[in-house]
């Protein structure tokens, strides 16, 4: 089912986008809003079969969210790469930076071969640093305000900081009919002190007849390279939510803004439109963990995902 809704918005995108220019120079296909249900019960697990997704970068960075953790340690000792490119920018245009110039390297490395040659260098010295040195890893590894700090420690104009997590884990308990139950990682406040502005800035549970839906916002949404990873992070952690509150899962909803697919990915969309959808995998939780907060990578298992083989794009920066 995933697959299917999944491959209806890639023909609609085809169909009714405009050609529109973008931050990252690359130029996409645009449409601005589309919502998608997925009924988490009923259907399986929503993670695409019609290309292998790499479910263990979802478990890992939405663990690191909820851990509250900004910094990029976590996840490159969990061999996840998605936010490399964010810690290492704020490092190459540092004072302390002295290596070859690194100006717009997203677009640079994919387009020019030699210079990719220097990137990757310099990239692998990033890493290594972040692994290994604890002083550089405190002041180049942390993406600050990005969304585990958001969730988990939003500083309040009053000074005081809020766990909006643990927010809404206490009124689901208490209150499951509360209409509130929102956490929002949007800050007008912080926009130019941001690497990266949220991309899924709010989401919202909504409790009936025992069962925990989600609905999540997005205002930009790469539908090939980033779309299949935040459906399934959000499914997994409305899994997450429900087992600590003792509820089944309902529906997933997603709300997108401006969907678009990149000029570079058009003819990866199509080879997966072409692809017939298998049936999806199933969840497991360790049931021996209660506290969402307590959990780690190897208490979530995910079983019977069997998709087609993974395709290759460029992901713009
Ligand atoms: N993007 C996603 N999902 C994410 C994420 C980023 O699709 O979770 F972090 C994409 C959307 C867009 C780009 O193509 O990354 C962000 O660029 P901008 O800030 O210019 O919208």
């Amino acid at each position: 089912k995933v697959d299917k809704e999944y491959q209806k918005l890639g023909h609609y995108i085809l169909e009714n986008g405009a050609k529109k220019e973008d931050r990252t120079g690359t130029g996409t296909i645009s449409t601005f809003g589309y919502q998608m249900r997925f009924d988490l019960k009923k259907e399986g697990f929503p993670l695409l079969t019609t290309k292998r997704v790499a479910f263990r970068l979802i478990v890992s960075e939405l663990l690191w969210f909820l851990k509250g953790d900004t910094n990029l340690r976590y996840l490159l000792q969990n061999n996840n790469h998605i936010w490399d490119e964010w810690g290492f920018k704020h490092w190459v245009e540092s004072p302390d930076y002295s290596g070859p110039d690194m100006t717009d390297f997203g677009l640079r490395s994919q387009t020019d071969e030699e210079f990719n040659v220097l990137y990757q260098e310099q990239l692998t010295i990033y890493q290594e640093k972040i692994l290994n040195d604890d002083e550089f890893s405190k002041k180049y590894g942390d993406l600050g305000n990005v969304y585990g700090k958001q969730w988990r420690s939003w500083e309040g104009a009053d000074g005081q900081v809020y766990d909006q997590i643990q927010y809404i884990i206490d009124e689901i308990k208490r209150n499951p009919d509360s209409r509130r139950l929102i956490v929002n990682a949007w800050s007008a406040s912080e926009l130019a002190s941001q690497l990266l502005p949220p991309c899924h800035y709010a989401f919202q549970f909504y409790v009936v007849e025992g069962k925990l839906s989600c609905m999540f916002s997005m205002r930009s949404v790469d539908y090939f390279l980033g779309l299949p990873y935040n459906i399934s992070s959000y499914a997994l952690l409305t899994y997450l939510i429900a087992h600590e509150c003792g509820l089944e899962v309902g529906e997933l909803i997603f709300t997108g803004a401006d969907v678009h697919i990149y000029s570079n990915h058009i003819e990866q969309v199509k080879e997966q439109l072409s692809r017939e959808p298998r049936s999806l995998p199933t969840i497991k939780l360790n049931s021996e963990k209660k506290s969402v907060f307590d959990f780690e990578i190897e208490d979530i298992e995910l079983i019977g995902y069997d998709p087609h083989p993974t395709i290759k794009a460029p992901v713009a920066v």
